[in-house]
């Protein structure tokens, strides 16, 4: 392992005014936002949709310091036939690759989730790495609920995404670590908050045992945030004053950055909390997005399949990735939300 060379790929996914777009939606999450928008998901629609996203010319070399891919698309080429993963190399952008098959049932544990995929990652980070992937992603999923989530969630959730991030520096590929605790209950700030800080320590724990290098790693997790169907929605000054009094308490500063996932927010929510975070420097960790739904909406309903609507799609992601971008150096303004299209 080339400790040095991955802490340069994982400062860089931070760097400062950039930050990661989450691409990496498996097969049944892009059927879901492609019905949203009245598209067929056909594995050529999938790739016309991402190449569009990729050939943004400003939002990639700007704003964007990697993509997260799922295996389809960096196995694909593009309509003139050049790989994607050279279309993000050439804007300067990282290409990185979601490793986790997804969840199962955890036993024992009615509700609850773990994240699958360890068996074979070894070999397939190997050929990963071939194609291009110079970072990786695992999702574990933690729920809150009525008696969840549960120490035997917290920890093999923990465990397995310890064993991949092991794998990952093996194989000379950064790990992003995302425990997501899901926004989707009626749950308060402080509950979330609380729930976080037991995922966050206990990931951090795992980490340690299995002799990961936090230098060579970028965490991913979710904000301190009001459950969806909670009655009382905490404001963009308590989610920010909160995510960074629970971040501070949970990350060593030896991990080079932290880039949030979105988790249901919408997109100026989203963008306005990473601002007010800013607001709250210094931090000891680049601190930025790696938003999925929330970089993505825009574009999604902008294209709606159209070939005709692609230069209003990238028009419409290149403005989220501007607002994140402004919001990552604490420079972003409600007044700049005009309409992209
Ligand atoms: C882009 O969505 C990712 C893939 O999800 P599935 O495996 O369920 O298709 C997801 O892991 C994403 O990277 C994170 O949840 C962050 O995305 P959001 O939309 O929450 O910012």
């Amino acid at each position: 392992m080339n400790l040095t060379e991955l802490n340069r790929i994982a400062t860089a996914m931070v760097a400062s005014g950039k930050g990661i777009l989450a691409a990496d939606e498996s097969s049944g999450t892009i059927k879901k936002r492609f019905d949203a928008i009245g598209v067929e998901s056909t594995e050529s629609n999938r790739r016309d949709y991402r190449e569009m996203l990729f050939r943004s010319s400003e939002a990639m070399s700007q704003y964007i310091s990697g993509v997260i891919l799922y295996d389809e698309t960096i196995w694909q080429d593009a309509a003139d036939g050049t790989p994607l993963v050279k279309l993000i190399e050439s804007s300067g952008a990282i290409p990185g690759i979601k490793v986790d098959e997804g969840t199962q049932a955890l036993p024992m544990c009615p509700g609850e989730l773990v994240t699958v995929g360890l068996d074979k990652l070894a070999e397939r980070l190997k050929k990963y790495y071939e194609r291009g992937a110079r970072f990786a992603k695992w999702r574990a999923v933690i729920d809150i609920g009525s008696g969840i989530p549960s120490m035997t969630a917290i920890s093999v959730n923990a465990h397995a995404l310890a064993r991949y991030a092991a794998l990952c520096q093996a194989a000379q590929i950064v790990p992003i670590v995302e425990p997501e605790v899901l926004m989707d209950g009626d749950h308060d700030i402080d509950r979330c908050y609380d729930v976080t800080q037991r995922v966050l320590n206990k990931t951090f724990q795992e980490l340690r045992i299995q002799r990961v290098a936090l230098e060579g790693m970028v965490l991913k997790p979710n904000m301190a945030i009001s459950g969806k169907k909670s009655p009382k929605q905490a404001s963009v000054e308590e989610v920010a004053e909160k995510t960074i009094r629970l971040l501070k308490a949970c990350v060593p500063a030896a991990v080079p950055g932290i880039a949030f996932l979105s988790g249901g927010q919408s997109d100026e929510e989203a963008t306005a909390h990473l601002n007010a975070m800013h607001k709250l420097g210094p931090l000891p960790w680049g601190l930025t997005f790696s938003y999925g739904r929330a970089l993505q909406a825009a574009p999604q309903k902008a294209w709606s399949g159209k070939a005709e609507n692609v230069a209003a799609g990238q028009r419409a992601f290149s403005h989220r990735a501007r607002m994140n971008s402004l919001a990552s150096k604490g420079e972003w303004q409600s007044s700049l939300e005009k309409k992209a299209a």
